[in-house]
């Protein structure tokens, strides 16, 4: 069947898109093959002193589940939804909108995340494209009000469209920097109608695939000048949201700038962009980092700028970004645990950036990796409260690191020691004895919660 052919069997306003789904319900006790309830999540159930609402913050992005269509590098589209044409035409826009707010409605969602260019066709001109989204917007402002779902972040999409092929701010050609500019201005601008409570950057082609024809150190200045005039129109429109930096290592350009947490870090300090800025976190590009799932969310949050998380997960077999449902109870109590003891994510939250597989083509299917995948998190919520509620780990960690609390281990860590104070210790107490890190009874302690 050709996708781009089919006629568009469902519309106007009060047609139901997902007939024989209802509102998701919290039902411990049914049945190990019902697949289209929660064990887990209930929203309003209270975790130290939160509800699982909060400390969760789910959201559901709209390009992988009201864009996507299964397309790979080897063949077309094989997910074909009956409210969805597949051409670009504001009518299809707006029924897919219509779609999404049900589906978010059913499952019980308070959020949603967009690109710019999801959500409203591109036109021939910049002023036919901005008129495109303000029309989208509209129907967007009257959905989320109709359904109580809040706009988690926006961002632009400055990678699809073959002008930045060479990328977006750090392009060879100021003009698509500039045409990146004028996206972004609107992109805010959309975001602040909606009250979006941040809004990302991911850097989908900023950053090289040869050195022999790259000036690298151009395009890292033109990416910092590019930051500041996002930085400088937030303030002048007011918009409140919290700006994210979402890395990811390569895919699309064989090396991208924003590699992983601590290069983005860096780059914002050596830009002095640091304060306006957090970063949206997705494990599945941490993995493609040659990181463990969790690093980057820890590497951001012990320096206070994990904002967000794009919540999903890769196939640790295969090298490339394959936008999973989070499937693993042990990894997503490991995110957890980290957000438990920075307080929470908030304006940030857990955004479902995954997609169902190409050959998962039931409308349910779309449904149930999204309610596993919060399931998963509420398990994992649950898990990572007892650990941290025990604190048997905790101690655990600082026990090993006790000689920095104490003697010249705190006056090191203090920064008010020397080096001849360290040689001094040496000669009056001799080698250290090493000691154990017992990683496999930490191994076990963790086990044991699961
Ligand atoms: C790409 C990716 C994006 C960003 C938003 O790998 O994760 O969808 O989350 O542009
Ligand atoms: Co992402």
């Amino acid at each position: 069947m050709s996708f781009n052919n089919k006629k568009t069997k469902l519309s106007g306003q009060n047609t139901e898109y997902f007939p024989g789904i209802s509102k998701i319900e919290y039902r411990p006790d049914a049945p190990l093959d019902d697949t289209l309830v929660f064990r887990h999540y209930d929203a309003q159930q209270l975790v130290l002193g939160k509800t699982m609402q909060d400390w969760l913050r789910f959201s559901v992005c709209y390009w992988h589940s009201f864009r996507g269509v299964g397309l790979d590098p080897f063949g077309s589209g094989t997910i074909v939804r009956p409210w969805d044409d597949g051409s670009d035409s504001l009518e299809t826009a707006k029924q897919r909108l219509r779609a999404a707010f049900e589906f978010f409605s059913k499952l019980g969602v308070k959020y949603w995340t967009f690109h710019d260019r999801d959500i409203a066709p591109e036109g021939n001109t910049l002023a036919s494209t901005n008129a495109n989204l303000d029309i989208i917007a509209d129907l967007a402002q009257e959905l989320m009000q109709k359904h109580q779902v809040k706009l988690l972040w926006a961002t632009s999409n400055l990678f699809a469209n073959p002008r930045y092929m060479l990328g977006a701010s750090t392009s060879s050609d100021a003009k698509v920097a500039a045409y990146a500019g004028s996206q972004v201005k609107k992109c805010m601008e959309i975001a602040k109608k909606l009250g979006a409570e941040n809004m990302v950057f991911w850097g989908g082609r900023e950053g090289y695939n040869s050195l022999v024809n790259t000036d690298v150190k151009q395009e890292l200045d033109h990416m910092a000048a590019f930051f500041r005039m996002v930085v400088v129109y937030k303030q002048k429109i007011g918009f409140e949201g919290q700006l994210l930096i979402e890395p990811k290592p390569k895919e699309p350009t064989r090396h991208q700038y924003d590699y992983d947490a601590q290069t983005v870090m860096s780059f914002l300090s050596q830009y002095e962009l640091g304060q306006h800025f957090k970063l949206n976190i997705e494990p599945n590009h941490t993995t493609l980092a040659g990181h463990c799932y969790e690093h980057d969310v820890v590497m951001a949050s012990i320096f206070g700028k994990l904002g967000s998380i794009d919540a999903n997960t890769g196939s640790p077999d295969l090298g490339w970004d394959t936008d999973q449902f989070p499937m693993d109870i042990k990894s997503a109590a490991s995110i957890m645990k980290i957000i438990i003891e920075q307080g929470g994510l908030a304006p940030g939250g857990l955004n479902f950036d995954a997609k169902v597989r190409r050959d998962s083509t039931d409308l349910r299917d779309l449904f149930i990796g999204h309610v596993a995948a919060m399931d998963t998190f509420a398990r994992g919520l649950k898990i990572a409260a007892k650990m941290v509620e025990d604190g048997l780990l905790k101690q655990a960690v600082e026990a090993r690191y006790s000689s920095w609390a104490v003697g010249l281990g705190a006056k090191m860590a203090a920064g008010e020691a020397t080096l001849e104070d360290c040689e001094k210790l040496i000669h009056e107490e001799g080698h250290p004895t090493p000691e154990s890190a017992n990683q496999e009874h930490f191994e076990a302690i963790v086990n044991n919660y699961m």
